[in-house]
């Protein structure tokens, strides 16, 4: 048997944890011999034990997710969407960072210069001629495939012409691009109270723009890394799935989900029957809203009108080995 995606096919349905009685009369009905079905699973044996071992851990570690995530459900806090103004740090600390809880505020931009920030404003700040980098003709996922530089008089523009699209954005992808250009709004957002953010040098520049007409669509995925997701500008509508939810989500690859279904939100039930224990949190944002959104936690992300939105990962905090949630 030399078929490489076939191998493949198996090793996975091993992985989920499929039993190789199963998998031996798939591939005979396939039209495998018996002979041709059993050297395959004599010769794969050592690799086999491997794949059912890790399957058996997930399954340990999945449990106990869903266990966390049945506990948490007794804390009528844990899903509720309750809105309030920023609270001092070292409250924000206990009440959302710590426990990672999302959470809800207003008012966060009524000491900065970007509560006033209109997109037509942020061209005397950037710069008309200045070239940015944008998304521009996705047909999926986002990727450097769609990277596309324009002036950003262009880009007002088109988001100006009010026609809802997902055809271009400038997202935090393309920040490496437009770090330089959008430095001069970064001090603009940065005093939102009682010292939120660091604000040295390397960290201060974790802020991400997101700039684009209605109808952009970030599909379902989780950061790794506690956001502080900022509306300055316009609406957007927010889905979001707790941390601990995730065993429910069929996400073995990467942290999108490589499946349509789930990018859109919109699992058949019949075919994903675990997605019925999710309990997604919708909530819409507006200007001068922030949501924190945790370390973990899915999100899924529409504007409902023209946008500008900055994602701050400069948060004080502990410093968690975050990149063990890297896929
Ligand atoms: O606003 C958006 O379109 C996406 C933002 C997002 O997903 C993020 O900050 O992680």
């Amino acid at each position: 048997m030399t078929n490489i995606s076939l191998k493949q096919w198996m090793a996975k349905s091993l992985q989920n944890g499929h039993q190789i009685a199963k998998l031996q009369n798939i591939l005979i009905k396939t039209g495998f011999t018996k002979e041709e079905v059993e050297k395959e699973l004599t010769d794969a044996a050592p690799y086999i034990e491997t794949l059912e071992k890790m399957h058996a851990k997930i399954f340990r570690r999945e449990s106990l997710l869903k266990t966390l995530d049945y506990h948490l459900r007794g804390l009528p806090s844990y899903l509720a969407i309750e809105k309030v103004k920023l609270p001092p740090f070292e409250q924000f600390l206990e009440e959302y960072y710590y426990p990672n809880r999302f959470g809800v505020f207003s008012n966060v931009l009524d000491n900065c210069e970007a509560k006033h920030w209109t997109p037509r404003m942020l061209l005397n700040k950037v710069g008309t001629d200045t070239i940015v980098q944008m998304q521009s003709g996705k047909t999926g996922q986002y990727g450097v495939q769609y990277d596309k530089q324009v002036k950003f008089s262009d880009f007002i523009s088109m988001m100006e012409a009010t026609i809802p699209s997902d055809y271009f954005y400038i997202i935090g992808d393309n920040y490496d691009f437009n770090h330089s250009a959008f430095a001069p709004l970064r001090k603009e957002i940065e005093d939102i109270g009682d010292g939120y953010f660091v604000l040295e040098d390397k960290e201060r520049n974790k802020q991400f723009f997101f700039i684009g007409p209605e109808s952009t669509t970030t599909t379902l995925h989780y950061d790794n890394a506690d956001i502080l997701f900022i509306q300055v500008y316009g609406r957007k509508h927010v889905l979001l799935i707790p941390a601990m939810q995730v065993p429910y989500l069929y996400n073995n690859s990467d942290k999108y989900p490589r499946n349509g279904d789930f990018g859109a939100w919109a699992p058949d039930p019949e075919r994903y029957p675990n997605v019925s224990h999710v309990t997604p949190i919708e909530v819409d944002i507006g200007p001068g809203d922030a949501l924190f959104i945790p370390v973990g936690w899915w999100h899924h992300i529409t504007s409902l009108s023209a946008s500008i939105s900055v994602r701050c990962t400069n948060l004080k905090g502990g410093k968690a080995p975050r990149k063990a949630l890297l896929d």
